[in-house]
């Protein structure tokens, strides 16, 4: 068998595993939302992380199918966690989406009935999208994101600072969120950070988004994005990604 129809069958047989990493409020260290990640275990490679599958799924259409079972998934378990947690501001979930269910597909239509299958609060089911991706076709791209919007869906622009695309960007499409790349969160450089940081971090500000900063892996992080004025910070400090019922767990332990 090819990878290929390897990974086709695994996804008809709903073989593929989702995990989650916690998206905290850096105010308070609770947690305010997940970021949705696949995997795939492989009956003789073992557990594959995207890096080894999602090109394949890609080029070969099965990056539709694939992102709608994240997509269904992830609403599914973000209402059970809200159900479980009805009584606190809810939480959201955020969930990967490749170019080709953008523009080649009717994302839309998909996430008509994920929505209309699940029962998460308006506005918490959010998208992740690189720039790269939206620049691939920037007016298509656009109509898309705005339609999307309009079905009460959150749109965040993902790895916020690798992609080639000019700031005015920012302002040609409806994102309420930028994460900041793992990579300005990371650098050994201690001086520069603070500053990048910081200019990124009013940026977003400036126009009205949230910002979070991924690749937070020390407390010491938490504490250098929280005085620079991030909100909301993502990485192994908080937790790296984890099961649904870990999430769970996570989310309903006394504090
Ligand atoms: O979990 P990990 O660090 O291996 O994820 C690496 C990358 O894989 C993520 O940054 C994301 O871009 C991509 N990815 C993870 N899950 C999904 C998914 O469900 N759909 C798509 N299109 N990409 C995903
Ligand atoms: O590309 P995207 O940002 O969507 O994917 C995030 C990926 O980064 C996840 O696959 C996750 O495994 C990884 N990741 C998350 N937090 C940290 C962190 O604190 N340090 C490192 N090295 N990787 C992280
Ligand atoms: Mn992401
Ligand atoms: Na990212």
């Amino acid at each position: 068998l090819t990878l290929e129809s390897e990974l086709r069958r695994a996804i008809e047989r709903q073989e593929l595993t989702i995990l989650y990493q916690p998206i905290v409020r850096l105010e308070d260290r609770s947690v305010a939302g997940f970021e949705a990640l696949v995997r795939w275990d492989h009956p003789k490679l073992g557990r594959m992380a995207p890096s080894e599958f999602i090109t394949i799924a890609e080029e070969t259409g099965l990056i539709v199918d694939l992102g709608m079972f994240v997509l269904d998934q992830t609403a599914k378990q973000l209402s059970i966690w809200q159900r479980a947690m009805r009584s606190r501001e809810p939480i959201f979930a955020s969930v990967n989406v490749s170019s080709r269910q953008l523009l080649r597909h009717d994302l839309i239509h998909d996430i008509r009935t994920v929505l209309s299958r699940s029962s998460v609060a308006r506005g918490t089911l959010k998208l992740e999208l690189t720039e790269s991706l939206v620049m691939e076709n920037p007016e298509h791209a656009a109509q898309m994101l705005t339609r999307i919007r309009e079905l009460g869906t959150g749109l965040s622009l993902d790895d916020f600072g690798t992609g080639h695309s000019s700031l005015a960007y920012l302002q040609r499409f409806p994102f309420d969120t930028i994460k900041i790349d793992q990579s300005f969160v990371r650098t050994t450089n201690r001086g520069t950070r603070p500053v990048i940081l910081k200019s990124i971090i009013a940026l977003a500000h400036d126009l009205g988004m949230d910002v979070v900063a991924e690749g937070a892996e020390t407390d010491s992080d938490a504490v250098e994005l929280y005085q620079l004025g991030c909100e909301y910070a993502q990485g192994f400090a908080f937790g790296e990604p984890m099961d649904a019922d870990a999430a769970m767990r996570l989310l309903t332990e006394v504090r």
